[in-house]
């Protein structure tokens, strides 16, 4: 350890601490931009100065040592501080009244703390141009400060590195190589670059008005279906604690919208595991096809197809739950309804930012009719329900629709990471095995380690070697052991966000200084796992309207009919 005073204060931190954080671990708030713990070091905005005896330095990268005296609140430190941010300020678009981050945005609320009150300097934009080439992700340059944490995430996080610095002085530049738009990069839409932005260079493409604008047409017939980590953290949007469950009150603010059904997309994770429980014991028996690999996951499947298009036949052929879902409204459900399905909208609230370019795709159709029609992010959501002046937090809980209303704790639980494949285990075991069984939690898959495993036998002497990774940098990491031939698998599952979908892109934002504070992926897990413990039915075959499904239009999984409707095939 090692022993120093901050503003006089004595404290004694483990070697290689920075003097930014002994600082905030003695309740001393510094400013910053740039800096996001565990992602991003690259002390380039310069907020967070202090005084180390003669010389202003940034907290962020100086470690801390032996008989240092720090001081962060002194004139000198204050007016450097505001010449810095007010520079920053002055290169900015500050249109802020009618910016999607206002009120989230870290450099207003930098600008806040530090009490500037009027921007000197007349800087010159940079680049103010607005990139809308991609169906996830909108960049507006105007807004960029250059601070790095989304080519830090994009880069050291998911490995995917679309993104990055260009350029040099005044022209530097962060964005595709080549200044290319981004919808033309090798970008998956994950979104995570969003969720590092601290301010709105980094958004979601909004389809507000187009979900707006359906609900406004007597014609159409709008359906709307939530995914599993939405309800999860919707509250957020809200001023309610994370981790907080809010699916009553999300379905009755859905209601008051308009929607004329409100379905839940856990009714499709439920009908997910049956057909690709069902592939997973076929690629067993026959050994053809192993690892097979989830396919519910826009963002990994498009990684795959960058990175490993050798692999594509590993990924399940089973479309993504909420596009299942989106067929069997368009099938089922119309004739059940005798609605003409051209005249129904479907519109999934999603957490993901790479559902919108999912939902776009073309091999997720059916008969020329996309799957699912609109799909907005959990942000989105919040808005609309915000613009229609719902009282979300007081409101009183409603129950979902059926039959797509009806789910069990093993379609709830895909909104983590583990979730899938602990449903898929609880499925594929009791199909085995022809009797209920006892093991309803499997621990192996659960949490946030990076990799996971567990090993289980099939009665009958079957093994299914399990993993189950999150993050595009875990990914990699397992797909380069298991063509090294380090690792083999019979099935894995992979979500391209570090947590799963209740960190997805498309979540409510989370401040970097509460990230250091509060595992937000934990606190959401830990509410998607109470929300499968109160579930009454907890394994997705009890789920007496997927019995029912089969029964009256599917027959049975893996059969002709869902091979039309819920199955597809990735060919780059
Ligand atoms: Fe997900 Fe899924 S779990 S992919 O993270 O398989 O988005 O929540 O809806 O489709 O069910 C996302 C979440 C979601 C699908 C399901
Ligand atoms: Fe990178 Fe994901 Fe952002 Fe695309 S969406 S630039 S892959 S972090
Ligand atoms: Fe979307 Fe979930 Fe995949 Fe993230 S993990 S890209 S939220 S589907």
């Amino acid at each position: 350890t090692v022993k120093l005073k901050i503003d006089n204060i004595e404290t004694e931190v483990p070697k290689g601490t920075t003097v930014l954080q002994a600082a905030r671990e003695l309740g001393i708030r510094i400013p910053t931009l740039c800096h996001l713990q565990d992602i991003n070091h690259s002390s380039s905005c310069r907020v967070c100065l202090v005084e180390a005896g003669p010389r202003l330095i940034a907290s962020c990268t100086l470690a801390a040592e032996d008989g240092m005296q720090i001081k962060t609140n002194t004139e000198r430190v204050r007016k450097a501080r505001k010449t810095t941010i007010e520079l920053i300020l002055s290169d900015h678009n500050r249109e802020c009244t009618s910016c999607l981050r206002s009120r989230t945005c870290e450099l207003q609320d930098v600008a806040y703390q530090a009490g500037v009150r009027e921007v000197r300097y007349a800087g010159e934009k940079s680049n103010g141009w607005f990139d809308i080439s991609s169906p996830s992700i909108a960049r507006d340059m105007s807004k960029c400060l250059l601070c790095g944490r989304c080519v830090a995430m994009c880069s050291n996080v998911q490995t995917v590195g679309a993104i990055g610095f260009m350029n040099r002085g005044f022209d530097t530049m962060i964005g595709p190589a080549l200044d290319k738009p981004i919808g033309e990069s090798v970008c998956v839409n994950c979104g995570q670059c969003i969720m590092a932005c601290p301010v709105g260079a980094l958004q979601e493409r909004e389809h507000i008005q187009d979900v707006w604008k359906a609900l406004a047409d007597p014609h159409k017939y709008v359906v709307v279906q939530t995914a599993p980590a939405v309800r999860v953290a919707l509250g957020e949007e809200f001023g309610m604690p994370m981790g907080t469950r809010v699916t009553g009150k999300m379905v009755a603010a859905l209601r008051r919208l308009g929607f004329d059904k409100v379905f839940d997309t856990d009714f499709g994770a439920d009908l997910t595991i049956m057909e690709e429980g069902t592939e997973l014991l076929h690629r067993v028996e026959t050994g053809k096809g192993l690892p097979l690999m989830t396919s519910c996951c826009p963002g990994w499947v498009k990684f795959v197809e960058h990175f490993y298009p050798d692999m594509l036949d590993n990924l399940s052929s089973c479309k993504s739950p909420h596009e299942m879902e989106g067929a069997m409204i368009k099938s089922y459900f119309a004739e059940m309804m005798d609605i003409d399905p051209e005249r129904i909208v479907v519109v999934s609230i999603m957490p993901c930012t790479a559902k919108k370019y999912e939902g776009e795709r073309t091999e997720l159709s059916n008969e020329g009719m996309q799957d699912v029609d609109y799909v907005l992010t959990t942000r989105e959501i919040a808005q609309m329900i915000k613009e229609a002046g719902i009282d979300f937090a007081n409101m009183r809980g409603e129950t979902f629709d059926n039959p797509f209303g009806e789910s069990s704790g093993a379609g709830v639980i895909f909104g983590t990471t583990g979730g899938v494949a602990e449903a898929a285990l609880r499925t594929v075991f009791e199909l085995v095995a022809g009797h209920e069984l006892e093991t309803v939690e499997y621990n192996a898959v659960r949490g946030m380690e990076g990799i996971k495993e567990t090993v289980v036998e099939l009665p009958g002497g079957k093994i299914i070697r399990t993993a189950v990774v999150h993050g595009l940098g875990n990914a990699r990491k397992l797909m380069s052991m298991i063509q090294k031939g380090i690792r083999k698998y019979e099935f894995i599952e992979v979500m391209a966000c570090e947590g799963g979908c209740i960190c997805g892109g498309g979540q409510p934002m989370v401040d970097a200084k509460v990230r250091e504070k509060v595992n937000v992926k934990a606190e959401r897990a830990r509410a998607i796992y109470a929300e499968d413990e109160a579930a009454t039915i907890r394994k997705s075959h009890k789920n007496p309207y997927i019995q029912k499904i089969y029964q009256e239009f599917l027959d049975k999984p893996n059969s002709h009919k869902s091979h039309i409707y819920l199955h597809t095939h990735y060919l780059v």
